[in-house]
């Protein structure tokens, strides 16, 4: 009997051994408001590919896209407290919890995509990532998200006084609402999967974003009045579960890092190809987009700098930021 009951309990053990070695694969869980194939789902599944092949299998990732998880509010909820590890997401969502992330959330304050990355890639950039810490989660990529422009379905817009009255969804960050508010137009802060259906009603008159959005979320076919008027070239961040982070050995810390700054160069590839499919998608399929004179919307954001920028902290980082050439 002794025999027996020893015999089934190194059965157990051999038994829960093979099983561990079975299961010591680590799935990773990630989500994206995004469906399949846009350019920051691709960014993150190559990421899992590449600490998939350099972890021997150890870990990997699995992507849950087209908000499968949620809106980005509660994703981000989800990421901090550790019930998923991984996030890609918008900045500006962060903008009220993370000071530092508003910087490249201001509007106009990036002159172009390659001063947007200059400031991401440098000492400015690795200042945002350490202040993402103190929320919980660990920057492990700046992908891009190119410019966001207004649309809507009322008119073209050409001037700053083609914005007055009119109705627009922003992202959930109290920026953009100064932002529209400054412009003469009302915000309403909204969830990106209420959008479509908030133009359709009359809810609200547009919203604003990058071609891409604008194309796979079919705001074009509801919005058709696209005014490239280029207010903010806000990065997306892909973010860990800093407790998740911090549980890797030193060398897998590196072998996340360095695959998540090789999926940046291959995010930012699909995204220059992703941002040329969808302008000519919507041009083709009756969106008209107007190039609205700039300056007069530059103009108007003086008051949301001097209601956001009011820390020296801040103050310091704008400077930074225009003297980044
Ligand atoms: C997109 C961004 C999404 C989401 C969306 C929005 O450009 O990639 O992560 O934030 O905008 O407006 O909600």
């Amino acid at each position: 009997m002794k025999i027996l009951v020893k015999l089934a309990a190194g059965l157990l053990v051999a038994a829960s051994f093979m099983g561990n070695a079975a299961n010591a694969q680590t799935v990773l869980r990630s989500s994206d408001t995004h469906p399949d194939g846009y350019p920051t789902v691709e960014g993150v599944k190559y990421f899992g590919e590449l600490v998939k092949e350099r972890t021997a299998g150890r870990y990997s990732v699995e992507v849950y896209h087209s908000a499968q998880l949620g809106e980005e509010k509660d994703t981000i909820e989800q990421v901090r407290s550790g019930v998923i590890e991984l996030n890609r997401v918008s900045m500006a969502p962060f903008n009220g919890t993370v000071k530092e992330s508003i910087v490249p959330a201001l509007p106009y304050l990036f002159r172009s995509e390659e001063h947007m990355h200059k400031v991401m890639d440098g000492a400015i950039g690795d200042q945002i990532k350490k202040a993402f810490e103190g929320a919980g989660v660990v920057v492990l990529a700046f992908y891009d998200a190119g410019a966001r422009s207004f649309y809507n379905k009322q008119k073209p817009i050409n001037t700053v006084e083609d914005m007055k009255g009119l109705k627009f969804r922003v992202i959930q960050s109290d920026i953009f609402v100064d932002m529209v508010a400054a412009l003469g137009a009302n915000a309403t802060p909204m969830p990106y999967g209420e959008v479509y259906s908030g133009i359709e009603t009359g809810v609200i008159d547009g919203a604003e974003n990058n071609f891409p959005s604008y194309d796979t979320a079919k705001h074009f076919e509801v919005a058709k009045n696209y005014s490239l008027d280029e207010h903010t070239i806000l990065p997306e961040v892909f973010v860990m579960n800093k407790a998740a982070f911090d549980k890797l050995t030193p060398e897998d810390q590196e072998i996340f890092k360095q695959a998540a700054k090789d999926s940046v160069a291959k995010q930012r590839e699909l995204w220059a190809a992703k941002v040329k499919e969808s302008r000519a998608k919507v041009e083709a399929a009756g969106a008209k987009i107007t190039t609205p004179e700039k300056q007069g919307f530059i103009d108007a954001m003086k008051p949301v700098y001097e209601k956001h920028v009011t820390d020296e902290v801040l103050k310091k980082m704008v400077e930074d930021v225009r003297a980044v050439q």
